[in-house]
């Protein structure tokens, strides 16, 4: 985090009266950790602010601070910014609609992410491939601004801390992500609390859905995958926003190399979401049909191409990529 970098963000933000926060489509822990430290952080300094994203919170991350000031509505992009700050968004149209229909001219943009696939979209970038988290970057940054980190701005940190890492178990959690979350820890975050709730709790609904993802599994040259089609989503009553951990679960197969898990979305969408252990790099295939994200983590959505040619498709580039690399033969 380099100086000119901060007082460029201070630059933009001293004067900014009105701050429209954004994160991600589909927000996980992180994302909503990050915005609504952030929101926090502006409440602190007297801005006026709102804290949007396309996708409303899972239940599960309602103990946030703030989170019920967080906001889905179209209407709230008529009212004029003096800046925009988009967090753990690795491009501009990881927001979705909130950046889509926003009126021109736009706002300045403060763009503050960890994917090592950001785009640099900002007028200021503050983007660390190495962090964890953006929550990780936040609990650096924020001080820095004035900000003084309470137990409730910790209690948001940590979230994003423990959801991106998984508990600190990752590639890339390093003696310094635990000094960072030891100091959230300190300010009086609940590590077990947070990690129980945004981490481990889940639906029955949810583990229905793994047993369908599980009954497609397919295991060939170190690529497990599978397909959530939507007649089985609609048979358990909930379409799915993310993989929810079943990506997770099928790249912690000894077998395997990576997992893909498809996900047939409304409107001819497939969202394809690819996870690896280290050394396999899945970000590359991600980038290849417009997507991005980590090394380990990473995800495109798909318009416009049927199941049965995209999946065959996308497995053996996978396939080809693990043997060019030689991390599977
Ligand atoms: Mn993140």
């Amino acid at each position: 985090m380099n100086d000119e970098t901060i007082s460029a963000i201070r630059t933009l933000l001293e004067p900014a009266q009105r701050v429209l926060v954004a994160t991600h489509t589909s927000p996980d822990g992180d994302a909503l950790g990050s915005l609504t430290a952030v929101g926090q952080a502006l409440q602190q300094l007297g801005k006026t602010f709102t804290m949007a994203c396309d996708d409303g919170p899972d239940r599960r991350l309602g103990y946030l601070p703030l989170l019920d000031q967080l906001t889905s509505d179209p209407h709230i992009l008529g009212r004029p910014y003096n800046l925009l700050i988009a967090v753990d968004c690795g491009d501009e149209t990881r927001m979705g609609d909130i950046y889509l229909r926003m009126p021109h001219p736009h706002p300045p943009i403060i763009n503050i992410d960890h994917h090592v696939t950001n785009n640099l979209f900002g007028t200021v970038n503050l983007v660390d491939g190495r962090a964890t988290s953006t929550a990780e970057i936040l609990t650096n940054l924020l001080p820095q601004l004035g900000v003084t980190l309470t137990r409730d701005i910790a209690t948001s940190l940590l979230t994003g801390l423990v959801t991106d890492t998984l508990g600190f178990r990752v590639a890339g959690v390093t003696g310094e992500t635990l000094r960072v979350a030891s100091r959230l820890v300190d300010l009086g975050a609940d590590l077990p609390e947070i990690t129980t709730q945004a981490l481990v709790l889940k639906s029955a609904r949810t583990l229905q859905l793994w047993r369908l993802g599980l009954n497609n599994m397919q295991l060939e040259e170190g690529v497990m995958w599978t397909v959530m089609k939507m007649s089985d989503q609609n048979r358990i009553g909930e379409d799915l926003n993310s993989s929810m951990g079943l990506g997770n679960l099928l790249a912690d197969v000894d077998e395997a190399a990576m997992s893909i898990v498809f996900t047939e979305k409304h409107e001819g969408r497939i969202n394809v979401s690819f996870r690896s252990r280290p050394p396999v790099d899945v970000s590359g295939l991600a980038s290849e049909y417009g997507g991005g994200g980590h090394r380990q983590a990473a995800g495109c959505s798909v318009q416009g191409r049927r199941l049965h040619e995209l999946v065959p498709e996308i497995v053996a580039k996978a396939k080809r990529s693990l043997s060019a690399s030689q991390h599977f033969s």
